[in-house]
């Protein structure tokens, strides 16, 4: 199975490493041939090399578009060694063996990445390099094909080893990974050029991924292999992890978090932040100055100065906390070091933004022992327009979901009670959140932030009821009878919260009660059903945003005890009369925006 090398072709565009390699194979031997360029480099570093040309007998043609489509070429990559007829051939045409192809391609992907013209684009696609590389890959049982400097010292270390031989396996493991480039190769120039002719050109039927990084597992630790691929022919990963180490859950959060703050930055002109919990929102906002009272509710009056991200990330936090134990933080603007002293003191998994102050950094690559996730996310990333995913052997394809939402959308009132200017800030921010909410999804806001979110129900008004409950919640938290209890000293942040909430619920088993009193320095009072539906009476000016109609009124009538006043939804539904006069009933305004906005 070991072949020695005796005659080597060289034909690279990425020089690099090149020298040390052909010295390497100089030294032990194997002759050289090359094409224009590389010749140039091997002998401005004294390397002997005979031009591919010469042997061929066969000038370089049409400013090198071909050059090494010869037979001689060819025929000396692809003979098979031994054979009768084969050997005889090469006799009649003067064909010597080539053991051993060096090459990488004509850098394709980064002139259109640079933007080039269509002409220059053209012409960096290579049709001599992939033809060497197929026929010697299909020949590796006698040839190594070398695609990536990459390569070179494995192959040096071999041939060093085994007297200047290589072994099938290595001409095999190279095979594969020639043919691997060969189709990505032509996947980014099949992606480029559907571009180029249109939406209305054959569809893109084959991707190719290229392997970034492997992930821990998927799903479930029994899920693996796993991994993070991105798209031949796109510009790479939209995310660069500056610390930790992301897993899948993580990188689905990540993606779905930045597309929302991204967005609600965008639409609203105010730096926004997301906390995410299985690839929904637990929470979302914009920076929307807090007032003293909110303040005191969220537990952050001893932070000096609030910045807008940081305001943002404790809106986006202060949905729902409970919810948000453990979150991926999303945040549209760059990190400040107030930003990163909020989340310090939380219980969180990671973060993305498309920046960080070192000061913020240092904070956040501080936490969790080191291994809190920290993704900076590439603003200017563009990713193609169709989208696919696997699952359970399909492929699904879809275009992705670009809509903007914004003011056109909360055109259509259909109620008596008109839209007032005010509340279409929190009607887009509701609608961004359940843009990227796990269907079926609602979501109610005030003041720029959400106040619960429902996220992946089968009905829709149970949907409706669950963010209502966290409405309540929210809201209850403001009671004086919450923000008077006393926790003892040493009581956990996140173990106050979820305190607080068993104190709002109020339905305490009693084996539960003395581990819940426990918490306290005094046992609070009750909040009593007549204390929580008197104070809930006052709420009002609450947004409620669908991700697709209501199909019956009831949804309406539930909205209803949670202080909602508007709401904005897809209407066409063949109840929207009776949802529309349920809404009038309760005097609220009610917008149709004619979008469906699903997400799995
Ligand atoms: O223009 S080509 O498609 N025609 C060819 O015959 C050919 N042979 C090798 N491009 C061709 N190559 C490519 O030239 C190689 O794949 C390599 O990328 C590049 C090396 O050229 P040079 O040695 O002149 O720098």
């Amino acid at each position: 199975d070991e072949v020695k090398i005796t005659r080597a072709l060289l034909s690279v565009s990425d020089k690099a490493g090149l020298i040390e390699f052909a010295k390497f194979l100089a030294q032990h031997g194997v002759e050289l041939l090359s094409t224009g360029g590389t010749a140039k480099a091997l002998r401005a570093a004294n390397l002997d090399c005979t031009d591919v040309s010469d042997y061929t007998g066969h000038p370089e043609i049409m400013d090198g578009r071909v050059k090494t489509l010869h037979p001689k070429v060819h025929g000396g990559i692809m003979n098979v060694r031994g054979n009768a007829a084969h050997e005889k051939d090469k006799a009649e045409q003067g064909i010597k063996n080539i053991d051993l192809v060096v090459l990488n391609l004509y850098p394709f992907e980064a002139t259109v990445a640079k933007g080039s013209d269509f002409d220059t684009c053209i012409e960096n696609i290579d049709i001599g390099g992939p033809s060497m590389l197929r026929s010697s890959a299909k020949n590796h049982r006698y040839v190594v094909i070398s695609t990536s400097p990459s390569q070179y010292p494995e192959i040096m270390a071999e041939m060093a080893a085994k007297a200047g031989a290589t072994s099938l396996a290595l001409r095999r493991r190279c095979a594969a990974a020639a043919y691997s480039l060969s189709a990505a190769y032509d996947s980014a120039i099949s992606s480029w050029i559907c571009g180029q002719v249109g939406k209305d050109a054959a569809p893109v039927t084959a991707r190719i991924y290229k392997h970034e990084y492997p992930l821990k597992y998927g799903c479930n630790p029994h899920q693996s292999p796993a991994g993070i691929y991105s798209i031949v022919g796109t510009p790479g990963l939209p995310f660069a992890t500056l610390n930790g180490t992301p897993g899948y859950i993580n990188l689905m959060d990540a993606v779905n978090a930045w597309q929302l703050v991204k967005e609600l930055g965008a639409a609203t002109g105010l730096p926004a932040a997301a906390s995410f919990k299985h690839c929904s929102p637990a929470g979302a906002a914009v920076a929307v100055p807090l007032s003293e009272e909110e303040k005191a509710v969220y537990e952050c009056g001893d932070i000096a100065e609030l910045t807008p991200a940081a305001t943002a990330y404790l809106r986006a936090r202060n949905a729902d906390p409970m919810s948000s134990f453990g979150d991926f933080a999303a945040l549209s603007e760059v990190v400040d070091e107030a930003t990163a002293m909020v989340l310090k003191r939380e219980v969180s998994d990671g973060i993305v933004a498309p920046g960080y102050e070192p000061a913020a950094l240092a904070i956040l690559k501080a936490k969790k022992g080191g291994k809190f996730i920290v993704l900076q996310a590439d603003k200017a990333f563009n990713p193609p327009p169709v989208e696919f995913r696997e699952a359970y052997g399909m492929a699904f394809q879809q275009a992705r979901n670009v809509v903007v939402f914004g003011d056109s959308h909360l055109e259509q009132v259909k109620t008596k009670a008109a839209l007032p200017d005010a509340a279409k800030r929190d009607l887009i921010v509701a609608s961004i959140a359940v843009k990227y909410t796990q269907s079926n999804s609602v979501g109610y806001s005030k003041n720029g932030q959400m106040v619960g979110v429902g996220a992946g129900q089968q009905s829709r008004v149970d949907c409706v009821k669950l963010a209502g409950r966290k409405v309540e919640i929210w809201r209850l938290r403001h009671h004086p009878k919450v923000k008077a209890l006393k926790f003892k000293a040493g009581v956990k942040r996140q173990d106050r919260v979820n305190a607080r909430v068993r104190y709002i619920e109020g339905d305490i088993t009693a084996s539960e009660r003395p581990r819940w009193e426990a918490n306290f320095e005094e046992v609070p009072e009750p909040l009593t059903e007549a204390d929580k539906s008197e104070f809930m009476a006052s709420l009002d000016g609450v947004a409620l945003a669908s991700d697709a109609f209501f199909p019956f009124r009831d949804s309406i009538d539930h909205a209803s005890k949670v202080g909602v006043s508007y709401i904005a939804q897809a209407g066409g539904s063949v109840a929207d009369d009776s949802v529309i006069a349920a809404a009038d009933e309760y005097k609220m305004a009610m917008a149709f925006t004619g979008l469906r906005l699903f997400h799995h």
